[in-house]
């Protein structure tokens, strides 16, 4: 993370961040706070409160948390909202509207009971406002333009000043042409922790923002008129494989924060363990009203708290259950070709076109294939694994779990190693021959499913 005064410290890695107190002091006659700035789009250590009360900073998944000034026993924080350059995955960089230099916006995060004021400087194009999801503030504080504020026109700074009431996962948006400013992926996550930083206390706490973009395959820029055919799908503005894994020691209590702030819900789901959801941003469930789940929809605008312990050494996928949602750009509009025999037409095509190929007869597989790509695009479904291509894209991320970490130790400990005897493997032995139902297409035939049009997702 830079400053726009150049202090620097950056990208995932070992331990906690500090904000150094001899810094903050610099700023401190200034009329309006620091904005600090962060370059890298990796995940961030969490960041140690250096004044105030204390508490369990969370972990932002590929993203940071906005460091304050405090002023009078106000938490003073700054956020700018300007056009940023996001890397979306290696391969794919996409010009955004966000907060301090990426997008999503940093999380921000205070202490129930805590005095805040924002500070939110204008630098896009077009008039825009903070609308803070699932606080209970002054009717005037609530951000949406027009009705509770005027708008903050371009160049403008406006001040917003509450009490965070309640310890919970919330958000914050813009409520002024939101289609095009949530489209172009302007929102960050905001947790307020418990007074008491016991309560509801968990070893590993993670949060992010579900988000997804219309990028047509060699350009930029989001098409924010989409309504719902969108073809990037996000983790905090990240698509597999440049979505972080969530490291986690064997036996934690481990919290991740989902909120979505797509057009779309997202079912999430987690492999090897079984979760409880805790909270919404409604508030903490309480613990009766609990039960296990290993999937959780997270409708649009809603935010989830998940629990588990994390007791299962491995790597585990962790993703949407809506398999587009888990593929990239070019995975769509192409037709169901399973069970069709087109090689004699490719034979035909590679007269015409040397290195034609035939795509989608035996399934949908095409990790292995390596096509040219037009320019800023990601392959549909990427990844390299210990086994293989991980025919994954999109929001996939997986939960290592390792023993004997360190606490706080947050550095990807590379692929698990299954022990000897413990990985599904090829049976070698005498097998019967496959049967198959009556009527099951097994040869080349007619073509079974029809390219629809208008296909959304
Ligand atoms: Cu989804």
């Amino acid at each position: 993370m830079t400053s726009r005064r150049n202090f620097l410290f950056n990208g995932a890695g070992a331990g906690a961040a500090m904000v150094g107190a001899s810094l903050v002091s610099k700023a401190a006659a200034a009329a309006i706070p620091e904005a600090p700035v962060q370059n890298s789009s990796g995940t961030a250590p969490p960041l140690v409160p250096p004044n105030g009360r204390p508490y369990n900073p969370v972990v932002t998944l590929n993203g940071w948390t906005l460091p304050w000034r405090m002023k009078d026993g106000v938490k003073e924080f700054h956020l700018v909202a300007e056009p940023v350059v996001r890397e979306i995955a290696p391969g794919m960089k996409a010009n955004l509207w966000g907060y301090n230099g990426q997008s999503p916006g940093p999380t921000i995060e205070v202490v129930e009971g805590d005095r805040v004021r924002i500070f939110v400087t204008n630098k896009l194009p077009e008039a825009t406002s903070i609308h803070w999801h699932g606080q209970f503030l002054p009717n005037g504080m609530d951000g949406v333009a027009g009705l509770n504020q005027p708008a903050i026109a371009p160049g403008k700074t406006f001040v917003y000043e509450f009490v965070a009431r309640y310890a919970g996962t919330f958000m914050y948006h813009p409520h002024a042409d939101e289609m095009a400013q949530i489209g172009m992926g302007m929102m960050g996550s905001w947790v307020t922790h418990p007074k008491d930083p016991r309560q509801h206390a968990v070893d590993r706490d993670f949060v992010f923002l579900l988000n997804a973009y219309d990028i047509e395959p060699g350009s930029y820029t989001p098409n924010v008129n989409e309504m719902l055919d969108f073809n990037i799908w996000t983790i905090n503005s990240r698509a597999f494989p440049g979505t972080d894994p969530m490291v986690v020691r064997k036996d934690d209590r481990v919290r991740i924060r989902m909120g979505n702030l797509s057009m779309t819900n997202h079912p999430f789901h987690i492999h090897g363990h079984r979760f409880e959801i805790t909270g919404t941003d409604g508030g903490w469930i309480p613990p009766a009203a609990r039960w296990p789940e290993v999937t959780v929809d997270i409708g649009v605008g809603q935010m989830r708290a998940i629990e588990f312990i994390a007791d299962s050494p491995g790597d585990w996928a962790f993703h949407c259950h809506k398999s587009h949602h888990t593929m990239n750009a070019m995975g769509h509009q192409v037709p169901n070709l399973i069970g069709v025999d087109h090689s004699g037409v490719a034979r035909k095509i590679n007269d015409l076109v040397p290195g034609y190929m035939v795509m989608g007869d035996k399934g949908g597989s095409m990790g292995s294939m390596r096509m040219p790509l037009p320019e800023n695009t990601l392959p549909m479904m990427d990844g390299k694994g210990p086994f293989g291509e991980i025919e994954m894209g999109g929001m996939f991320t997986m939960i290592k779990v390792r023993e004997g970490l360190a606490r706080g130790d947050f550095r990807d400990p590379g692929w698990y190693r299954q022990p000897p005897g413990t990985v599904a493997r090829e049976w070698t032995g005498p097998a019967p021959e496959a049967v198959r139902a009556p009527g099951a297409v097994t040869s080349p035939g007619e073509p079974v499913a029809r390219v629809k049009k208008g296909h959304g997702h």
